[in-house]
């Protein structure tokens, strides 16, 4: 039995993780089609406003559609070994629905993974990240309909086939969970005002189970190296006392998103939706051979986005602890400018949690701290982002010790990007600062922040020093 402290693995995958609709901006460049978030000035929370005139950032956002060399190679100067980005849907498919894919969209990102593979960095990519190309929730209800596996399945094999030499990590949704809070972002849908919320949710939830197994099936098939991931948002959810009530029920909400990692990575529907379907009056329809695709092609591992905890407590809604929602106050724990209770503990526990629910490798492929940053004197001292994630690292290192089988960290915007929650740039991520405000104003000149030299020594070092 060793009594080495346990470090990471030889080849932990340190990096960093962006999302298309959050840093490209070049919203209609190159045949680019609408995305809903084109159409969600002030984030993701607010849905979706088609006519609107307000202001979006997500437009432009930090242009890393131009800008994504200077971008690299300030990653490449930290010593990234993965990035992990999506890739926008309506570049490849405009509307969706269509057959052949557009071509300028396909070269854009495969400029961009040379780019990556050139300074010796991983591509990590994510298919579909909160950027369901609008024509299809406009004209087909997003994922409630099931047309949409078919639109999906010729975007990944197009996607598979084109990139198959430089892209071996996959993941198919970011948070297919968070359908239940951020119901357009995460799953394409936009509930009416008469209609069984959680029947649409279900529905379409089942309709991406689907479309996830076909997916890694052609994954497979068409690059045998490479993985596809189930991906999920899982902050930590705490009852708000030790009353049975709080427990059970905090127990019963965490359930709900381990539902999603339950049917992608187990390959069945766990009993227990049963009673949460005939409860609710929720009848999925589901066709022939759907379930024998979903336990056949279960995802190789599961990565997940980690900011925080919340707690509930018995009788509040049902509604919260992801997708940005806050529950009840934690009293024990310090709160970001933007309400997240922050909680390094927190983020040992579920990893721990995860890794005896599933015995399937993890992978931390969002964890980050977004806060104001201020420029004084021409710098940027965030000792509290190096506070945040020094702590999350030790706390992960401790899980590594407890024997959780972790591929890699990607930190959450290594850049400052436009947040999904709220649509601000004044939410800032990065250890590279952007000149760009909320309004839009600003240079768009990257600076290093004191972070970035010292994430620079955590990858240097596979985290030994911090
Ligand atoms: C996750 C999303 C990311 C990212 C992150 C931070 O839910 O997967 O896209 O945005 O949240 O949230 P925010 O940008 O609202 O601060």
């Amino acid at each position: 039995m060793t009594t080495k402290k346990a470090s990471f693995p030889e080849h932990f995958l340190w990096g960093g993780a962006i999302a298309a609709n959050q840093a490209e901006g070049a919203y209609q460049e190159d045949g680019k089609g609408l995305s809903i978030a084109d159409l969600m000035p002030g984030g993701l929370m607010k849905g979706i406003q088609e006519n609107s005139s307000e202001f979006n950032l997500y437009h432009e956002a930090i242009d890393f559609y131009h800008r994504y060399k200077e971008d690299i190679a300030l990653m490449a100067e930290m010593g990234f070994k993965a990035f992990r980005t999506s890739i926008a849907w309506s570049r490849i498919f405009p509307n969706g629905d269509e057959r052949t894919p557009n071509e300028q969209g396909l070269q854009f990102y495969d400029q961009l993974f040379d780019e990556l593979i050139k300074n010796g960095i991983e591509p990590v990519v994510t298919i579909s990240h909160y950027e369901t190309p609008w024509h299809l929730v406009k004209h087909y209800d997003g994922w409630k309909n099931r047309k949409l596996i078919e639109f999906y399945t010729r975007y990944c094999e197009t996607i598979f086939k084109r990139y198959k030499d430089k892209v071996k990590i996959w993941m198919g949704f970011n948070e297919m969970n968070n359908a239940h809070t951020i119901t357009t972002a995460a799953a394409g849908i936009v509930i009416r005002e008469d209609e069984n919320r959680l029947q649409a949710i279900y529905q379409a939830s089942h309709n991406m189970f689907v479309a996830s197994a076909v997916a890694t099936k052609l994954c497979h098939e068409i690059i045998p190296d490479a993985k596809m991931g189930a991906m999920l948002s899982l902050s930590g959810v705490y009852p708000n006392t030790c009353h049975p009530d709080d427990v059970f029920e905090a127990y019963e909400l965490r359930r709900r998103s381990l539902f999603y990692s339950d049917v992608l990575l187990r390959g069945q529907y766990p009993n227990y939706i049963n009673r949460i379907w005939e409860d609710h009056h929720v009848h999925v329809q589901m066709e022939e051979g759907d379930l024998e695709l979903i336990k056949k092609y279960t995802a190789d591992y599961l990565g997940f986005s980690y900011y925080r905890t919340t707690t509930h407590k018995a009788g509040t809604p049902f509604i919260g602890h992801t997708g940005g929602v806050l529950g009840t106050p934690n009293p024990y724990l310090e709160s970001t400018p933007w309400g997240w209770q922050i909680d390094a503990k927190g983020f040992r526990y579920v990893c721990n949690e995860l890794y005896d629910r599933y015995q399937k490798p993890l992978f931390i492929v969002e964890n980050g701290m977004g806060t104001n940053d201020e420029v004084v004197n021409g710098e940027i001292n965030d000792d509290y982002r190096i506070d945040y994630v020094r702590k999350h690292i030790e706390e992960m290192k401790e899980a590594v010790r407890d024997g959780v089988d972790l591929m890699g960290y990607t930190y959450w915007g290594p850049i400052d990007i436009v947040s999904a929650g709220t649509g601000e740039l004044k939410k800032r991520y990065g250890f590279i600062y952007v000149d760009r405000d909320n309004d839009g104003n600003g240079t768009l000149q990257r600076m290093k922040k004191k972070s970035f030299h010292w994430y620079k020594t955590v990858i240097e070092t596979n985290g030994e020093i911090l």
